[in-house]
């Protein structure tokens, strides 16, 4: 017996426990545990019962997915539950924690499952971009119906323990000691002589879905409505509909063809690639162990324009009292009304309980005096992009916030050392990069200053978690990691409309990649006017954007920007205006206009991406590739089954990518496009940005 799986036995119940740590998963080790310790309850005759369960804080929470880019070795979890199947003792699977994926499977193996008031259960193998493989596609519906079982398999969220029991997926829910309380349950059904329940024979549930199948397609275009692109959500509504006419045994040797297909295929490679590298990115490389995050007990956000009031959102939505703070009355209630105007949408539709929207609207105080400022653990200041403006309010915050408390700025480029240098506490200043609309989006990127102190560091990268985010670390300059990165990919847009191409062949040939959106439709989504503030700052140009803006042209607001907009739709629509603005510039320029490839298209606004991706890590902006594709991931829409840009770049291959940028460079006479020399120097070495040691700066 391994030492990760452990038998005791109490009386005559075998109560099998996993422990690997810290989540339990399923590696080699233990499926060689459970499979001793199953075969030797079974053989038992002393054995009446097995219970399941786990050590730690979670019962188990999949399979080993640090397993799956090596050769599988037996024996495998469909061969455990295979075993399980076979058993004649009740078996009782003990929930608490996360009981997820091959977890979740192990416990549909068993005749019973009882859970943790507090647990979760769930197939979330989509989000890797996988099927269930052990089993999960044919017995959870015959558990909780095919409706229930497609939404939770195609969603891979996790649904919890009371919705569990109402949904039949577990038999019992138990306060407290909940091993002793399964252990009571296994005796209970010895001694009632309580039918054992195979998941796999139960048919009842699927019956109504049998008789009506064409409410099966209508259910499945809606689950699948958001899933462009992605090969894992038809691949697991494909394996569901095999619960309608397919008899169990061959539907589970399918599904687990189906599984080893996507597990060895590129997207669930650069799906896991993105889980591990959210991960790390939470790992701060010279951050001390010893820096602990400070108690964030009260917020205050200073404006209550759109980035303001989405923050405060944020901390009422993690139950954190939040002031918000604008100079005027007027303003003030305008931000307060759209915050509970987006929260009356999410009641609405059906994302919120009205109580708990009262709950988090009471936790938003709006003032208008500064001096609420002085109570916060974290103040947040979310006014203008204005250096200026931002000084002279940190100024005022370094007078009046409590010696503890954390100053950060929710500037999207500003030099955070500069707004640091007016107070007198620098250490006690960071950025924290929010991402439009802030209570949605998940990036936060936190600007480090050059005196930030560590413990400063800990207490923003926890908040961020406890906020919902994922949090990663950047260090100062010019538009941090995202929009740097985006600003080489906005020249490239703009500079091929002057050669030839039109706003809608940019974008569809991003969308066609994977993006939500193309940058000319998001430039008229965020509003043109807000680039040509900045640029008009900084004294650059932008000569297409420039002229829109100047023709009162500012993006959807306006109802024309890069595209037109039928009143009340925000459907881009080519507009001729547009390119005759665009057919003016390339005129002035000397320019004959030509026919762009979709292809070239898509490497120019690619490429220059990841040149300065390479730059970012040349100088230590980012600590590591992963933290790059995973602030593109989660910010900026860059379609996850690709991994991000660096690791796409790995992929394409980077000899191509430095070769076409130094034509490119070459064709535009731009400098900024020849390949960095860190992309030279892997390209050269036929090594990799995933090769890359920690952090790239000293590699
Ligand atoms: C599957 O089950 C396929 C089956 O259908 C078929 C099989 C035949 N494997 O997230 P955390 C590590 S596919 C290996 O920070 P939390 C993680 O990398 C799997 N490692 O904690 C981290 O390591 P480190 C389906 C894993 O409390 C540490 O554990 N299951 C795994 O915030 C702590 O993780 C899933 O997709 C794993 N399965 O969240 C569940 N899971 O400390 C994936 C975690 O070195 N996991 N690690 O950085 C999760 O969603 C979260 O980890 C969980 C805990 C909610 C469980």
């Amino acid at each position: 017996m391994t030492n990760l799986v452990e038998v005791r036995r109490d009386g005559a119940i075998a109560v099998v426990v996993i422990d690997n740590p810290p989540v339990n998963a399923l590696k080699h080790g233990v499926r060689l545990g459970l499979m001793e310790a199953f075969t030797g309850a079974r053989n038992d005759a002393g054995v009446d019962a097995i219970v399941i369960t786990c050590a730690g804080r979670t019962f188990v929470a999949g399979a080993d997915i640090t397993e799956f880019g090596k050769p599988p070795q037996p024996p495998s979890l469909t061969d455990l539950i295979a075993l399980l199947d076979a058993t004649a003792k009740p078996t009782v699977a003990a929930l608490f924690g996360t009981a997820l994926g091959g977890g979740l499977e192990l416990a549909l193996g068993c005749h019973f499952r009882v859970a943790a008031p507090s647990a979760r259960l769930g197939q979330p193998e989509i989000k890797l971009g996988l099927i269930p493989g052990g089993g999960g596609t044919q017995r959870l519906p015959r558990l909780v119906g095919i409706e229930t079982a497609l939404r939770m398999i195609v969603s891979g969220d996790p649904i919890r323990a009371p919705e569990a029991l109402e949904a039949g997926l577990v038999d019992a829910i138990f306060e407290g000691d909940l091993t002793a309380a399964a252990i009571d349950f296994a005796r209970r059904a010895v001694a009632d002589k309580r039918p054992l329940r195979r998941v796999r024979d139960m048919e009842e549930k699927l019956e109504p879905m049998r008789a009506r199948p064409a409410a099966f397609d209508d259910l499945a275009a809606e689950v699948t409505k958001r899933a462009r692109g992605l090969a894992a959500p038809a691949a697991a509504v494909e394996a569901v509909r095999w619960t309608l006419d397919v008899p169990i045994g061959e539907a589970l040797e399918r599904e687990r063809k189906k599984f080893v297909e996507l597990r060895d295929g590129d997207q669930s490679k650069a799906q896991r690639h993105i889980f591990f590298a959210e991960r790390e990115a939470a790992k701060v490389p010279d951050l001390p162990a010893t820096a602990k995050g400070r108690e964030i007990a009260r917020a205050a956000v200073i404006g209550a324009g759109t980035m303001g009031g989405g923050i405060a959102m944020c901390f009422a939505n993690a139950g954190i009292p939040v002031a918000v703070i604008e100079q005027g009355q007027e303003p003030l209630a305008r931000g307060l009304d759209i915050i509970a105007k987006n929260y009356r949408n999410t009641v609405a539709r059906g994302g919120l309980a009205a109580d708990e929207m009262e709950r988090r609207l009471a936790l938003v105080n709006g003032t208008t005096d500064f001096g609420a400022a002085a109570d916060a653990d974290i103040v947040i200041e979310a006014v203008f992009e204005e250096m200026d403006i931002k000084k002279k309010l940190f100024a005022e915050l370094d007078r009046l916030a409590k010696p503890s408390a954390v100053l950060a700025t929710n500037t999207s480029y500003l030099d955070v050392n500069a707004i640091a240098q007016a107070t007198r506490r620098p250490q006690a200043v960071l950025g924290t990069h929010f991402f439009s609309p802030a209570n949605v989006m998940r990036l936060l990127e936190i600007v480090r200053g050059a005196a930030t102190a560590p413990d400063v560091l800990a207490t923003a990268i926890a908040l961020g978690r406890k906020l919902g985010k994922v949090p990663v670390v950047v260090g100062v300059c010019h538009g941090f990691v995202g929009n740097r990165m985006l600003r080489a990919r906005s020249i490239e847009a703009e500079r091929m409309l002057l050669e030839g191409a039109l706003p809608q062949d940019v974008d569809g040939a991003i969308r066609a990649f994977g993006f939500p959106m193309g940058p000319f439709a998001m430039g008229d989504l965020a509003g043109l006017d807000v680039g040509w503030r900045i640029r008009k700052a900084d004294g650059t140009r932008a000569e297409i954007a420039d002229a829109l803006c100047e023709a009162g042209r500012f993006g959807q607001k306006t109802g024309r920007g890069f595209y037109r907009y039928e009143e009340g739709s925000r459907t881009p629509v080519p507009d001729p205006e547009v390119e005759s603005v665009i057919g003016a510039a390339s005129a002035r320029h000397g320019i004959e206009r030509r026919s762009i490839a979709r292809e070239e298209i898509l490497e120019r606004l690619i490429f220059p991406m990841i040149n300065e991706g390479a730059r970012i890590l040349e100088e230590g902006i980012a600590a590591r590739p992963g933290d790059i594709d995973v602030i593109w991931i989660y910010g900026y829409g860059w379609p996850i089954w690709r991994g991000g840009p660096m690791y796409h770049a790995d992929h394409v291959g980077l000899p191509y990518v430095c070769d076409r940028l130094a034509t490119y460079a070459a064709s535009s006479h731009d400098d900024r496009l020849a390949p960095a020399p860190l992309l030279t120097r892997l390209a050269s070495q036929g090594s990799t940005f995933g090769a890359l040691k920690t952090p790239a700066k000293s590699a």
